[in-house]
């Protein structure tokens, strides 16, 4: 049978790319199919309504036991309900993009998808898109087009909001790429990580020597490093838009997104800043997201904690040292492991802080959008 991204605007792995941005089809919101697509028999659609407590219970049982692991399963995502709220309940969010399927006879939620709004900077181009993400089917349910199902049922609710365009990230290569990213780790618990088989000791190495190479100090290296504030949202959403506004591919913060964003949740996001003594202006950002990893079937640990950079602006301080302090603060917070990609201007930091090449990639899609491959550096976006 044809392939499903066969018959999606999208660019074909083999195809060449356009010099210049634009979309693949023009549509309008009339021609849009007006019904839910069809289910197979035994399923119905579901919205998930993420401030129900017990229904959000039900979507992070799927998610924990069924997304993304990495590529020797030993590992799999365990997003708290906290953060799928943090997520996903962003300022103008629209509750039918939050989109589930159950079994009609035992309730029970086998599948997920959600969208999220979005303003997107892609080459000159400002666009206000849709954000996908939690993309999920039930692990008895693989191999039989569920993916698909909620794909095209997720882009029609899209459409009808007058939305043709999407950003999306996945660890695996589908057609095509406008960037592909490169994990990179930065151990904190070397006992723990080489206990669960995140990372191995060297040959030619000691536990004692790994462990004193890692070392990572008890205080700040910047005493004036300091908690965002809600003082602090006008002059601080500035300097980060700034920042992203020089990359070929942003996004864009309006101040209510990034109030919900970056003001920080305990165990979820964390942002720091550096305020001008004179002026109070916000001069320097750094912030990062927590996401704990199930390990499979390991008879001692049963997670880790890892935090992600999420956006760092460096401006009077070197991004080095900004880093640095986020290990500090990592550690403080008990992660076991501090994670990035080698997107933004996060190169400049990666192998001086000895952060290691990981074995995943994240690559970036665009739908319905043809333009031509950026680095990854060119990318101002982080996904969660
Ligand atoms: S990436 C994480 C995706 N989730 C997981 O990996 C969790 C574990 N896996 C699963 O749950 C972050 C299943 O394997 C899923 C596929 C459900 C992934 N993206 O149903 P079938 C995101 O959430 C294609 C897109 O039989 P399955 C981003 C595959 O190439 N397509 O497989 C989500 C094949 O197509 P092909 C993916 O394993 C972005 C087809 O699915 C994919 O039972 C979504 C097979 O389907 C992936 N990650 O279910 C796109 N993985 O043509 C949004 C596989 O090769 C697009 N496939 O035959 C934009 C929409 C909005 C537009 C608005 C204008
Ligand atoms: C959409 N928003 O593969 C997200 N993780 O490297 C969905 N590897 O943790 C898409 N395989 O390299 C997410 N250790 C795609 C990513 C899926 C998860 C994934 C990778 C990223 C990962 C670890 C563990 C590998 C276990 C075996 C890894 C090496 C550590 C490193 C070695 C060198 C010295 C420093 C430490």
């Amino acid at each position: 049978s044809k392939k499903f991204w066969d018959s999606q605007p999208v660019q074909k792995l083999t195809e060449k790319r356009p010099e210049k941005a634009q979309a693949l089809i023009e549509q309008k919101v009339e021609e849009i199919r007006k019904k839910s697509l069809p289910l197979p028999e035994g399923f119905e659609w579901f919205l998930i309504d993420l401030k129900d407590e017990k229904i959000m219970d039900e979507l992070y049982q799927l998610l924990s036991g069924h997304y993304v692991e990495d590529n020797d399963s030993m590992f799999r995502f365990n997003y708290s309900p906290e953060f799928l709220r943090w997520a996903l309940l962003v300022p103008n969010y629209e509750p039918d993009w939050h989109l589930g399927v159950r079994v009609i006879e035992s309730k029970k939620i086998v599948g997920f998808i959600s969208g999220t709004p979005i303003n997107l900077k892609i080459f000159d181009k400002d666009m206000r898109i849709a954000e996908v993400n939690f993309l999920c089917a039930h692990k008895s349910l693989r191999s039989k087009g569920l993916g698909p199902i909620l794909i095209k049922e997720i882009t029609r609710r899209i459409n009808l909001k007058g939305i043709f365009q999407a950003v999306y990230t996945a660890g695996r290569l589908l057609p095509s790429p406008v960037a592909t990213a490169t994990y990179y780790h930065r151990i904190i618990n070397n006992e723990k990580l080489l206990d669960v088989g995140f990372t191995q000791l060297d040959e030619d190495t000691t536990l004692e020597k790994m462990k004193r190479l890692n070392k990572i100090p008890e205080k700040l290296a910047c005493s004036n490093l300091k908690k965002i504030e809600k003082a602090n949202i006008p002059s601080a959403c500035k300097l980060l838009n700034d920042y992203l506004a020089k990359k070929t591919i942003s996004v864009q913060f309006d101040e209510a997104e990034f109030e919900w964003l970056f003001v920080s949740r305990d165990n979820v996001v964390y942002t720091y800043v550096i305020e001008n003594e004179k002026n109070h202006q916000v001069t320097d950002l750094l912030s990062f997201y927590i996401l704990d990893s199930t390990v499979i079937n390991h008879p001692k640990h049963s997670s880790f904690k890892a935090a992600y950079a999420f956006y760092v602006v460096p401006n009077t301080i070197d991004i080095n040292i900004l880093m640095l302090d986020a290990l500090v603060l990592g550690q403080s917070l008990g992660c076991d492991v501090f994670n990035c990609l080698n997107i933004m201007d996060n190169d400049d930091f990666i192998h001086n802080l000895r952060f290691g090449l990981g074995d995943g990639h994240l690559h970036y899609y665009l739908y319905n959008w043809a333009s031509p491959e950026i680095l990854p550096k060119e990318i101002g976006l982080t996904m969660l």
